[in-house]
């Protein structure tokens, strides 16, 4: 499945994109933009087409960091290519936090100033057709916007049974019998407020109970989360490098720390930059 078929396009091509609708670069604080926080781990055989489903399904202005965590890592001679092609949207950044994907990924938050962050797999898992329609969803004041798999009209195709047999379970029992917002707690592709996420202290230190940590506190702290149904499909290149019994315990402890009483307190909950939101959720605290 080419996901970059499936979206709708004029009849530019990946390169004339780039330049018809480039506007940010990515060197600059985007106040308002996308901005697509990519943590890599030897990807170069997925990444150009990563690059050019996002180029064919993103119709939003967007600048993309990939983060990577060592120099021999074979998505960085791609990337570079890209480059030097004149792409001024994408942006190599080596994680400078911590060894791993969690450390990628609050590399790539830390670049960003405020306004929308959507975390992607370069795995070619995500679902870019529906990036637009999550934009939009942030744009009317929610700080998550969540893909959802076990939603209405979500989906997966392939995966281990396992992995993914927990994942609806922790995601639909967190919508069931909490009440989150989402069917889909612990999925990684999802929009976050920059500034939500600056106001959390965050404990997640190596696995992708990152998700789970920040959909979890975004709840309890009042934030406001929504979701929208998504295709995930399981990677045909590259290798795996989840690992569902070491994180499982990591999992647990924020699928129960969720039940635990909500929080809001004042101040960090209003987005600035959306006239409707503005004032909501005014008993929010950090968490
Ligand atoms: N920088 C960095 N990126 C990583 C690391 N581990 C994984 N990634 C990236 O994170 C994304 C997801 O990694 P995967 O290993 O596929 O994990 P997953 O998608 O949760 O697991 P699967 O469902 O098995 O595909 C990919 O873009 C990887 O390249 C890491 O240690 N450092
Ligand atoms: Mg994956």
């Amino acid at each position: 499945m080419d996901r970059a078929k499936d979206c709708e396009r004029t009849n530019l091509t990946p390169v004339q994109i780039q330049h018809h609708e480039c506007c940010d670069t990515a060197g600059e604080e985007s106040i308002s933009g996308l901005t697509l926080v990519i943590p890599v781990y030897d990807e170069g055989v997925s990444f150009p087409r990563l690059w050019s489903e996002i180029n064919s399904c993103v119709h939003s202005k967007f600048r993309a960091i990939v983060v990577y965590d060592f120099d021999q890592d074979n998505t960085l001679p791609v990337v570079n290519d890209i480059v030097h092609r004149g792409e001024t949207r994408i942006r190599l950044v080596k994680n400078r936090i911590r060894q791993g994907v969690v450390g990628a990924i609050l590399t790539g938050f830390e670049q960003v100033e405020r306004g929308p962050v959507l975390v992607v797999m370069a795995d070619l898992s995500d679902d870019l057709t529906q990036v637009d329609a999550m934009l939009a969803l942030y744009q009317q004041g929610y700080q998550i916007v969540a893909g959802s798999r076990y939603m209405d009209g979500g989906k997966i195709i392939g995966g281990p049974f396992l992995k993914q047999g927990l994942s609806r379970l922790a995601g639909l029992t967190l919508h069931w019998f909490r009440r989150i917002p989402t069917h889909d707690a612990t999925n990684a592709f999802k929009i976050y407020d920059r500034e939500m996420v600056r106001a959390f202290s965050i404990e997640s230190r190596t696995g992708f109970e990152l998700n789970l940590e920040l959909t979890v506190k975004a709840f309890l702290g009042g934030y406001r989360i929504t979701e929208v149904p998504t295709t995930w499909r399981e990677r045909t290149q590259g290798k795996s490098r989840f690992r569902l019994w070491a994180w499982l315990p990591k999992y647990l402890h924020w699928y129960f720390y969720a039940f635990q009483r909500k929080r809001p307190s004042p101040k960090t909950h209003a987005r600035t930059d959306v006239g409707q939101t503005r004032g909501v959720n005014e008993n929010a605290r950090s968490l």
